[in-house]
């Protein structure tokens, strides 16, 4: 006990001694007791007064700062919504999913640079202590160079290719202007007042053959006769495997064709009894003409030549001699073509190829009432060497192709001067093969079977110098 009671008076000792003196009185029990006087000291009022208009002070600026936060988070909801809607049109932009123009890029360009300016004092603002605008303002820069890229690279080269038209467009005007005093030259369908073939168009896909794309071989076209219906269309797709002709159609004009409506069909396979059938009137490959009324095409299984009178379905026929047929020498691109009927402003005309000429093409013309051949031309061009072949003023133009995309006109016979020679005129193709390919002298058009698709090209011809 005693070690206690003497901790208990150190203690109070040590805090009350530098203060006022002390008495103390132990008790019967060994308890001390003291009693403590204070110095008597005024209550410190000023003090409180100054923490009081401290502590208005802070709640007046946590105030004004509460309500700097609460229009910050105004504008800051309102930037997000901009920036959804930016990254979303960037996003349309940067996928190439519509077609966008110059002007729309100049726009969000506009935009994006005064949502970074806006977020950039934001962000000062804030001190750089809010993660919010911290990651707004990553976004915005983001988008910005997302959008300098996209304009740089242009993926599309939609731009590029906007800015070219432009410029064509520009040139073209300028070469119409030029060009208004100059007087377009007469076209002269049937006159072979010209220097040949400069161009060919574009194709122009009429529409494809009624049975469907499985029936990629056959022919169509229209009367080459000078005289004859123009308004008229038959088209012929061969059986499957490109051989025989037994179908055509006949439609009376060209809306019927593009509706498929109002043909005539004349099927050329003859039912015999027991299952028989005769196929001696049917054709054989694409090698096919209508000229006067009359379809020329190689009968069927043979070396004749096949005229078909569309008026009273009589066929007439006769030998062309030593023609090679039976896919003896077809063209590259179409099996069982070994004779070809063309017709131009002379006439009609045969494409074939003969042992004797190995196989080389031979120019037969043909008088088409008789069938008979009356003059031939040997040319030194192989005829499996060409795609197909058609006759224009008496000079013959063989195709070769190029690409799956891309045919070539490139040599041509004059039958006036039996003169050869290479050229090249390109012509574009929708599909790959070409199947039949022939010229018509009353629109100056070519007429192509392409792999099912009925496809025409326009031709220009060279103007002659004007005579002095
Ligand atoms: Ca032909």
């Amino acid at each position: 006990m005693l070690p206690l009671i003497i901790l208990a008076v150190c203690v109070l000792h040590s805090h009350a001694a530098s203060l006022v003196n002390t008495t103390g009185a132990m008790d019967e029990l060994g308890f001390c007791h003291c009693s403590v006087a204070l110095p008597d000291n005024t209550f410190p009022a000023d003090r409180l007064e100054i923490l009081e208009i401290s502590n208005k002070d802070l709640s007046i600026s946590v105030q004004q700062e509460i309500t700097k936060m609460k229009s910050y988070q105004a504008t800051l909801t309102e930037y997000l919504l901009k920036l959804k809607n930016l990254t979303r049109r960037v996003d349309v932009i940067e996928m190439g999913g519509i077609a966008y123009t110059e002007l729309d890029f100049e726009l969000l360009k506009l935009e994006i640079r005064e949502m970074e300016s806006l977020v950039i004092r934001l962000r000062e603002s804030m001190d750089g202590s809010n993660v919010l605008v911290e990651t707004l303002y990553t976004e915005v820069h983001n988008i910005s160079i997302m959008v300098s890229q996209l304009e740089s690279y242009d993926k599309n080269n939609v731009l590029a290719v906007r800015r070219e038209i432009a410029l064509l467009r520009k040139r073209l005007e300028d070469c119409e202007k030029n060009q208004n005093n100059e007087v377009p030259p007469q076209i002269n369908y049937g006159s072979c007042s010209h220097g040949g073939i400069v161009n060919i168009s574009k194709p122009f896909v009429v529409q494809l053959n009624w049975l469907g794309f499985n029936y990629k071989f056959g022919a169509w076209g229209k009367d080459s006769y000078a005289a004859g219906n123009q308004d008229v269309h038959w088209v012929t797709p061969l059986t499957t495997d490109g051989r025989m002709m037994n179908i055509i159609r006949y439609y009376p004009t060209y809306d019927n064709l593009l509706l498929y409506k109002g043909a005539t069909e004349k099927v050329l396979t003859k039912n015999l009894a027991y299952n028989n059938y005769d196929y001696s009137s049917c054709g054989q490959g694409g090698g096919i003409i209508m000229f006067n009324s009359s379809l020329y095409y190689n009968c069927y299984n043979s070396r004749d030549i096949c005229k078909l009178n569309a008026d009273t379905n009589g066929v007439e026929r006769k030998t062309l001699t030593d023609a090679t047929f039976n896919n003896r020498f077809s063209y590259s691109s179409s099996t069982w073509q070994d004779i070809d009927l063309a017709s131009d402003e002379n006439g009609l005309w045969v494409i074939y190829s003969t042992e004797q000429n190995a196989g080389n093409i031979v120019i037969g013309k043909l008088n088409s009432s008789t069938l008979v051949v009356e003059k031939t031309w040997m040319t030194s061009q192989y005829k499996p060497g060409a795609t197909n072949a058609f006759i224009v003023c008496g000079v013959l133009y063989a195709t070769r192709t190029l690409s799956t995309r891309k045919e070539e006109i490139f040599y041509m016979y004059d039958t006036k001067t039996g003169q050869e020679g290479q050229i090249s005129i390109i012509l574009d193709k929708m599909m790959e093969n070409v199947q039949s390919l022939s010229y018509n002298p009353n629109d100056h058009k070519l007429y192509m079977y392409n792999d099912g698709y009925l496809v025409t090209y326009n031709i220009a011809f060279k103007s002659l110098p004007k005579p002095v």
